[in-house]
């Protein structure tokens, strides 16, 4: 139940690390969290990052050096920024790198911009707009037999509740009781990276009975959608927010629908849960966070990584997270 675990950077408070193996070697893009005072709330306003660094690990993640590339991107070179960088992820296509991020734009709305480089740790330059049609937070980039599919969604702080078929409403509206639950989005990218080439697509996770999961359901979906394959099936995974879980569902594309499986990660201490899963010679990682070293601030957080296994079925062994459990 409880695999080794290890703070992989000590020196500062990182978060919601995206992972990807290039050129042999493991590239780690977390959020940097900064301090800030009195202005926790259920919006986010708490996570106030202006910039993001990436880290290295050149061998064995539960051992060896992380290396700190500095800063990566800043949103002082943002044009269109106003405030809180939140989580990015990277992608390569024909030897150049991009950097996916949502940030909130100057009238305080979450937009999906694309930052360029010609290296895995940066600097990356980014685009003088967001991506047009974007919203909301939380990026993972999948590439799949030649496509690269952008998944993206948090609902609360993360505004996913503010839009219908990626139009904006006139007033947010949550699912609530036994109605279905919000789903995270899924969109293709186009051929140079920089654009959706599709509308966005729900991302619709199921019970056992062929039912979308309900809202009141404390396994539904959150935020930080994380897609990886394993033995030819696509899992998505994602945070449940509110009851604290790492959850996930197993499809047989990349747009799903995706079937529920169970939990990952049981409840961390701090209020988020956000993580990344690779496949690195030969074994698979969780890439987490925690709040235990900043005493439990949720918005000071420290990365974590530990092994993940699968049983023969392909089910993901749970973790035990370490936080207090959440009662169903
Ligand atoms: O880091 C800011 C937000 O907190 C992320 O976007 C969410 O996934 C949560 O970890």
């Amino acid at each position: 139940m409880s695999p080794e675990k290890r703070y992989l950077f000590p020196d500062d408070y990182m978060a919601d690390p995206s992972v990807h193996v290039f050129n042999g070697k493991i590239y780690i893009y977390p959020s940097h969290d900064w301090e800030c005072e009195n202005i926790e709330n259920d919006n986010g306003d708490q996570y106030v990052m202006k910039d993001m660094h990436v880290l290295t690990i050149d061998g064995n993640p539960m051992t060896d050096h992380v290396t700190d590339h500095g800063k990566a991107l800043d949103i002082a070179d943002i044009p269109w920024a106003g405030r809180q960088l939140w989580d990015c992820d990277c992608a390569e296509k024909d030897g150049k790198y991009y950097l996916y991020f949502p940030l909130k734009d100057k009238n305080d709305i979450f937009r999906i911009g694309v930052a360029i480089s010609d290296r895995p740790e940066g600097p990356f330059i980014p685009q003088p707009d967001p991506i047009r049609g974007s919203y909301s937070i939380d990026i993972c980039v999948f590439p799949d037999n030649g496509e690269y599919y952008l998944y993206f969604g948090g609902i609360w702080g993360g505004q996913l509740q503010r839009y219908r078929d990626n139009k904006a409403l006139e007033s947010a509206c949550l699912p609530e009781g036994d109605e279905p639950a919000l789903p995270s989005r899924c969109v293709r990218l186009t051929k140079d990276m920089l654009q959706f080439a599709e509308e966005p697509r729900p991302i619709v996770i199921l019970d056992a009975e062929g039912n979308p999961l309900k809202a009141d359901d404390p396994h539904r979906f959150f935020e930080a959608s994380w897609v990886h394959k394993h033995n030819g099936k696509y899992y998505l995974s994602y945070s449940t927010g509110d009851s604290h879980l790492l959850c996930y569902a197993i499809g047989d594309n990349p747009y799903g629908p995706f079937v529920y499986q169970g939990v990952i990660l049981t409840p961390v201490v701090g209020w988020t849960t956000h993580h990344s899963i690779i496949e690195y010679e030969g074994k698979w990682y969780l890439f987490h966070h925690d709040s235990v070293p900043s005493g439990g601030k949720s918005w000071l957080r420290s990365l974590k990584v530990c092994e993940l296994t699968y049983d023969e079925e392909g089910h993901i062994l749970p973790i035990d997270g370490g936080g207090d459990p959440y009662n169903e």
